[in-house]
């Protein structure tokens, strides 16, 4: 039987979810969408159903998972609801706006003694990142000492405020760092560029690995993520992101794009492809609630710390048993 996909928030990201259900994943279809702006949720249902709420949507016979990707400041509240109403859910990353609401779905996962959120960190899901994970983890740098994370987004959207540049996008490398070291981040230090962009973030793992990352919002030239490991042995990194290299006005080279919708595209298609698969039977094999509450812990230490000229310590609590 096929599964119904109920997408909640049709910006961006939520609208890319909606045609992917829609169109992409085998064994589902999309049941329906809502989006606080009703003219964008009619676009991106593309006939499907409009709910009048969120609630409606997820209480909704026809909806049997659901795919939060509304701002970030209303996950929490969502994935809550899910979990209430059991049904699995992919909640775009972060999890929450703050540690403590992170934690409260946490908690609420841990009592209903089943795993059901996913969060939407689809790095892990990146042919590239795969594969760097793998040479690693088979030896094939020898031991790690480093990791250098490059983010560069065109510009920082408009609904950017505050510490975003952290909480909302450096989250993804706290998330990929975790996941290809294996480690967890003790420590963290934040240099500033002029204005405030770029960021150099350096971190320390608890095996004393470096792991680097520029976070830069206004980067102009495209949308470029890039990672290299550096082992004891050797190096891993991401080829450059592009099908295809371009010759024009007496230059030549790849081609960036926008955003990252177009980077990660094959990304987000295995993450739905893999979600729809566990929520019919099994457990999650992305980013867990666990997962997305310690990014977000991390994250806002990191920027509680930024104005600091000292590193912050990190620290979270410890692994419920639920997460292994
Ligand atoms: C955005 O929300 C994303 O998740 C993108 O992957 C990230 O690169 C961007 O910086 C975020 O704002």
């Amino acid at each position: 039987m096929s599964l119904g996909i109920g997408v909640i928030g049709t910006g961006v990201m939520g609208s890319e979810h909606a045609r992917l259900a829609a169109r992409e994943i085998p064994g589902a279809h999309l049941a329906g969408v809502f989006d606080a702006d009703a003219g964008r949720a009619r676009a991106a249902a593309a006939g499907a159903t409009v709910f009048p709420d969120p609630r409606a949507l997820i209480a909704s016979d026809r909806v049997g998972a659901v795919v939060i990707a509304s701002p970030d400041g209303t996950h929490a509240e969502l994935a809550l609801a899910c979990l209430e109403a059991g049904k699995p859910a992919l909640c775009e990353k972060p999890l929450a706006s703050t540690t403590a609401e992170a934690l409260r779905v946490v908690e609420a996962e841990v009592a209903s003694k089943r795993r059901s959120i996913q969060v939407g960190y689809m790095r892990r899901f990146d042919p590239g990142y795969l594969e760097m994970k793998r040479i690693k983890d088979t030896g094939g740098i020898g031991a790690p000492t480093l990791l250098h994370n490059v983010h560069r987004n065109v510009r920082a959207p408009e609904w950017f405020t505050g510490p975003m540049a952290v909480t909302n996008s450096f989250v993804h490398e706290i998330d990929v760092s975790r996941w290809l070291t294996g480690s967890e981040m003790v420590s963290a230090r934040v240099e500033a560029g002029p204005g405030g962009d770029p960021l150099m973030i350096t971190m320390r793992t608890d095996r004393g690995e470096i792991v680097s990352t520029e976070v830069h919002m206004n980067a102009a030239y495209g949308y470029h993520v890039h990672a290299e490991m550096v082992g004891r042995e050797g190096t891993v990194a991401l080829a450059p992101p592009s099908l295809v290299s371009r010759n024009k006005e007496g230059a030549g080279g790849i081609v960036y794009p926008d955003d990252w919708v177009p980077r990660f595209a094959d990304a987000n298609r295995r993450q739905m492809t893999e979600w729809v698969r566990a929520a019919a039977a099994g457990t999650p094999v992305g980013a867990s609630a666990w997962d997305g509450y310690v990014a977000s812990a991390i994250a806002e230490q990191v920027a509680a710390g930024m104005a600091g000229d000292r590193p912050t310590a990190l620290s979270v609590p410890a692994r419920p048993s639920l997460y292994g």
